[in-house]
């Protein structure tokens, strides 16, 4: 997000005044919940134009074995808060292939035609994740007796039914996920398409997606490759290689699972700066920020604000690279997330309470949106909810 944007976003702003007076209530965390900023005080009315604030809609995946009923269908207020404050939505695991793909000759495209159907309605853009990966594959597919030849067009023919379904109600999809390991090998061994049917069997996802929506960006996508390390490096190598080979590749997504136990990745501007210098997108396309509770605590004030930091600083990152245009939570509400199904001891990596009242993650999120859209800086620093 750099100046052109920032110029592009100036009619938004003149739309955002800061109310005078201050609430009265106290937030879980002590920190008072500042007044609306903006007309509509959500996230996606912060936004400088053209730059796309996005969540996971949640079902499919870990949802169906928790005591509730599917959040996207069930939950009204749920879908209140997915419409009203973001304008990106991604498929948490409804375009999987073991969700939309359960049988070799059945899809399954109810879900995903909601999701699309409910996007139109409230103006938002679809990211689809994902096409091709090592995990939430059918078992038809991972235990079938198929010849090369035959996955080979089981793959393609995936691809296009899926990608030309929804062929222009796409922005972005994520194609290729977490194809390599954490010292930058490729998963010949996990991914079912590499090990059968060799490495360039990606670039060929690559290029049935295209064929099957050209307008649609495509994607890497993966975790851990927020800083510069070896499996960032893999991903920078094989790009290029493809670029130079005309393989239709737009962009390279970072998922930002992070955890305040660790350290925020260094660099991160830096490194999504390096894929922007090859002419790609750059998205944060799953980030959430968990912390440790041992035996069902509370989070800290101080657990909050180091959580807060880290969204922060990773949407900082994103909004100050050119073509970083998407930025994407993992799910925004702690009741659905998968972290604690997946992480024994640990939890609240969302920006909102279970009642959806707004974590301190929620307003440095909003902070960063506002101050990047002509004149936010000057009504943020104005603003009681202002640490700096
Ligand atoms: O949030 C997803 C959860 O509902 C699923 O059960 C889980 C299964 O692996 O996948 C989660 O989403 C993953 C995403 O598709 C890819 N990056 C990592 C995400 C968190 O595991």
């Amino acid at each position: 997000m750099k100046a052109s944007r920032l110029a592009a976003a100036a009619m938004l702003a003149t739309a955002i005044t800061l109310p005078a007076a201050l609430p009265s209530a106290a937030s879980p965390s002590d920190r008072p919940e500042p007044p609306g900023l903006a007309k509509q005080d959500t996230l996606r009315w912060s936004t400088p134009k053209d730059f796309r604030i996005g969540t996971a809609v949640a079902g499919g995946g870990h949802h169906t074995s928790q005591p509730y009923p599917a959040p996207f269908f069930n939950d009204q207020q749920y879908r209140e808060v997915l419409g009203s404050e973001f304008s990106s939505v991604s498929a948490e695991n409804q375009m999987k292939w073991e969700f939309i793909h359960p049988e070799r000759n059945r899809y399954r495209f109810a879900e995903m035609d909601a999701i699309v159907e409910f996007a139109q309605k409230h103006g938002q853009v679809v990211r689809g994740h994902t096409l091709l990966w090592h995990s939430q594959n059918p078992e038809w597919l991972e235990e079938g007796d198929f010849s090369d030849q035959e996955l080979r067009t089981i793959l393609k023919d995936h691809i296009m039914t899926v990608v030309g379904r929804y062929a222009g109600q796409i922005q972005q999809w994520d194609v290729a996920n977490e194809i390599f390991d954490s010292e930058g090998n490729l998963r010949t061994e996990e991914n079912i398409w590499i090990r059968e049917l060799g490495p360039g069997i990606v670039a060929d996802a690559f290029r049935w997606a295209h064929q099957a929506d050209p307008e649609a960006k495509l994607f890497f996508n993966d975790y851990g490759v927020e800083a510069n390390n070896a499996k960032s490096d893999a991903y920078y190598e094989l790009i290029k290689d493809y670029l130079a080979k005309g393989v239709p590749v737009h962009g390279f997504a970072v998922q930002g699972h992070l955890s305040i136990r660790y350290g925020f990745p260094a660099g991160m501007e830096a490194n999504l700066q390096r894929f922007d210098d090859l002419g790609l997108e750059t998205a944060v396309t799953e980030i959430d920020v968990r912390m440790d509770l041992p035996n069902g605590a509370e989070p800290t004030a101080a657990q909050l604000e180091k959580q807060a930091s880290y969204y922060q600083r990773a949407l900082d990152a994103c909004l100050g690279v050119e073509d970083c245009n998407s930025f994407t939570i993992w799910g925004f509400v702690d009741k659905y997330s998968w972290v604690p199904v997946f992480f024994e001891g640990q939890g609240a990596a969302t920006v909102m309470w279970n009642d959806y009242t707004r974590k301190p993650a929620y307003y440095a999120l909003q902070e960063s949106l506002v101050k990047a859209t002509p004149g936010g800086e000057h009504r943020w620093e104005h603003h009681p909810a202002y640490r700096h």
